[in-house]
C-alpha cells in the first residue's frame, strides 16, 4: 500500500500507521485524511490483522492538527467539507473492529487531538503535549473534539481545554485520563506493542465484540447496552475460540486461538 503522507506496516498481526508529514508536524490536510481513510478501509477488512497502532513521524510531533494552511482559504461550504471527511474517517477508526492504540510521540494538538480520541487507548511519550487550539483560530473543533474529548475526560476538563485554547503536557494528560500511561520518548513504541502483543494472543473475536459493546453502550442507556452484551455474550460460545478457551484452561494448558 502505497501514499504520499502515510506509512504503513504489519507485523505479527499488529499493523502500524504512521502519519508522515514531519515538515508540517504531521499536520491533516485533505489529502492525508483521505489516504488515512482509504487506509483504515483495508485494515478493517483485514482479519489477519489483531491491533492497529497509530503514531506520527519524528520525535516532536504525533499531529499537530488539521493543516491550518491548507484551510486558510476556505469558505463555508468547502471548510465543512473538510470537517465532514475528517469527522467520517474518525468515526471509522473509532468502529474499526480491531482495538486501536495511538502512540502519542509529541504534538497532539486539534484534529491530532481528536485523532487520538477516536483511538481505544492512549499511551504517550513524556514530551507529548496536548490541546484544542480552534477557538483561537476562530474555529470550533471539528474532526469530533466537542463530542468525544469530553467523553474521554469528562465535560469539565473537556470544556476546559476546549474553550481555553491551552496546552497540557504529558503527565497533566495522565492525570486527567486522556492517556492511560506516560513513558520516556526512546520507550514509546516498545511500550505500545507490548500492549498491542498483549490484546493480540487473546480470541480475536472476544477482543472485537467487547469493543464493540463497550463503544455502543457508551452511546446509550445502560439497560440496552446490557441487551447489545448479552447478544454478543451468546455469540461468543458459537466460536471455536470459546471452545479452545475453556478447553485449554480445563485441560491445564496455554489457549492457541484461531479467530474463528
Ligand atoms: N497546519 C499546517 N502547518 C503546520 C501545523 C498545522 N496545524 N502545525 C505546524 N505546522 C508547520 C508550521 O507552519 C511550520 O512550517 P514551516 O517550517 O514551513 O514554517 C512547521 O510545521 C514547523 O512548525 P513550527 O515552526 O511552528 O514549530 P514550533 O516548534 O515553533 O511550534 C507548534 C510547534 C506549537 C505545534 C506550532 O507549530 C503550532 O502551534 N501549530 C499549530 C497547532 C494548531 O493550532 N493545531 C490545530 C489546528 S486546527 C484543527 O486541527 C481543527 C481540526 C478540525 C478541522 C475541521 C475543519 C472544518
Amino acid at each position: 500500500m502505497d501514499y504520499k503522507n502515510i506509512l504503513y506496516s504489519a507485523e505479527n498481526g499488529i499493523a502500524t500507521i504512521t502519519i508522515n508529514r514531519p515538515k508540517a508536524l504531521n499536520a491533516l490536510n485533505t489529502e492525508t485524511v483521505s489516504e488515512l481513510r482509504d487506509l483504515v478501509g483495508k485494515i478493517a477488512a483485514d482479519s489477519e490483522i489483531k491491533v492497529v497502532v497509530i503514531t506520527g513521524s519524528g520525535s516532536k510531533s504525533f499531529v499537530a492538527g488539521a493543516d491550518i494552511v491548507e484551510m486558510s482559504t476556505k469558505n463555508a461550504v468547502e471548510g465543512r467539507a473538510f470537517g465532514k471527511i475528517g469527522q467520517d474517517t474518525f468515526t471509522e477508526i473509532e468502529n474499526m473492529p480491531q482495538p486501536v492504540i495511538a502512540a502519542i510521540n509529541g504534538f497532539a494538538l486539534g484534529g491530532g487531538c481528536e485523532l487520538s480520541c477516536a483511538c481505544d487507548i492512549r499511551y504517550a511519550s513524556e514530551n507529548a503535549k496536548f490541546g484544542q487550539p480552534e477557538v483561537g483560530l476562530g474555529i470550533t473543533p471539528g474532526f469530533g473534539g466537542t463530542q468525544r474529548l469530553p467523553r474521554v475526560v469528562g465535560r469539565g476538563y473537556g470544556k476546559e481545554l476546549i474553550f481555553t485554547a491551552g496546552m497540557i503536557d504529558a503527565q497533566e494528560a495522565y492525570r486527567i485520563g486522556l492517556v492511560n500511561k506516560v513513558v520516556p520518548q526512546e520507550e514509546l513504541m516498545d511500550t505500545v506493542y507490548a500492549l498491542a502483543k498483549k490484546i493480540a494472543k487473546n480470541a480475536p473475536i472476544a477482543v472485537q465484540l467487547s469493543k464493540a459493546a463497550i463503544n455502543r453502550g457508551i452511546n446509550c442507556d445502560v439497560i440496552t447496552g446490557i441487551a447489545y452484551e448479552d447478544e454478543v455474550f451468546g455469540l461468543c460460545f458459537a466460536t471455536e475460540d470459546q471452545k479452545e478457551g475453556m478447553g485449554a484452561f480445563v485441560e491445564k494448558r496455554k489457549a492457541t486461538f484461531t479467530g474463528k
